[in-house]
């Protein structure tokens, strides 16, 4: 264990029993959703981890510590979200030496999951290789995670935001499994479908309970990627999604952002550009992710 960990005491006592735990993001929280809707969010998405058996930790680095689950005080602070950063790898000396309060990206969340020991996390859409990535070199840490660390990351694929292709590309490079939920086809966050095919679909969490199973055990270090695409009733089209996407990387190039900052701009454009729409469906695949990966973490203790 190392000094820097501080696990709130139910996960402990999940993970030392062997328990399933399923750890959650807080970028999401502090940079993807507006307050006070976020805290709601937070209760929610842990109530339905419970509600299949699992205990949920919410990771942050908060006080110079990596924390393990969240009090609620905690989430309060992670969802007003003042002078809270977004903390990716190359952040985490930095905040965990300054005291700063920093929320968890995909890449952040899996390191801190990993040091704990807890295996499995659901979050909403992961970063990837941007458009015209070959050219800005825009990839976001999270692959490069999934790459290297031993975190199963149940998500609803990448929004159209990324390029897609590439993304996928960029994750067979690596060696990251990526399986599909009861679809062959790397669904688009909002959109059920992509275009892009899928090898393998899995048929339930048990079966991937057991790919996990295979991987680690022979000793093939890196993450798993679970690709649950969002329920049929609150999917958006995708048609109309590229419309959106197209006008918010617009407005990115105009206003000159770039690095870090693209991520939370273009999400926070799509949001205002489709009104209470796409919040509403963010909620709703978040919260089917952290079901679903409630679901393969018990089977996971139980293998
Ligand atoms: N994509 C989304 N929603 C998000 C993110 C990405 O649809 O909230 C967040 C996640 O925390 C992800 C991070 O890990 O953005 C990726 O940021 P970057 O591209 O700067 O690595
Ligand atoms: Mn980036």
């Amino acid at each position: 264990m190392n000094g820097y960990l501080d696990i709130k005491p139910e996960v402990r006592e999940a993970l030392e029993a062997g328990r399933p735990v399923v750890a959650l993001e807080s970028t999401i929280l502090s940079h993807g959703m507006p307050w006070p809707e976020n805290l709601d969010f937070a209760a929610r998405v842990e109530e339905v981890v419970r509600a299949e058996g699992a205990v949920p930790a919410t990771m942050a680095i908060m006080g110079g510590k990596l924390k393990v689950g969240l009090s609620q005080a905690d989430l309060e602070v992670m969802c007003r979200a003042e002078g809270v950063g977004k903390v990716s790898r190359r952040d985490v000396p930095v905040y965990l030496a300054t005291g700063k309060n920093g929320a968890t990206t995909v890449a952040t969340t899996m390191l801190i999951a990993a040091q704990a020991g807890v295996r499995v996390f659901a979050t909403g859409g992961i970063g990837g290789v941007h458009r015209h990535g070959e050219v800005t070199m825009d990839i976001s840490a999270d692959l490069q995670e999934l790459a290297h660390t031993s975190v199963a990351v149940i998500c609803a694929g990448a929004k159209q935001i990324l390029d897609i292709g590439r993304t996928l590309e960029y994750l067979e490079t690596m060696g990251v499994p990526v399986i599909g939920v009861g679809t062959d086809e790397f669904p688009a966050f909002y959109c059920r479908r992509s275009g892009h095919k899928l090898d393998y679909a899995a048929k339930d969490a048990a079966e991937i309970a057991a790919i996990l199973k295979a991987k680690w055990q022979l000793g093939l270090e890196g993450g798993v990627l679970i690709a649950n695409p969002i329920q049929e009733e609150h999917g958006l089209d995708f048609k109309y999604m590229e419309g959106i996407i197209d006008t918010a990387l617009r407005a990115a190039d105009e206003a000159g952002v770039h690095g870090k900052d693209i991520t939370p701009f273009l999400l926070a454009k799509v949001k205002e550009l489709t009104g209470g729409e796409s919040f509403k469906s963010n909620v709703e695949l978040a919260l089917n992710n952290a079901r679903v990966a409630a679901r393969i973490a018990v089977e996971y203790a139980k293998a």
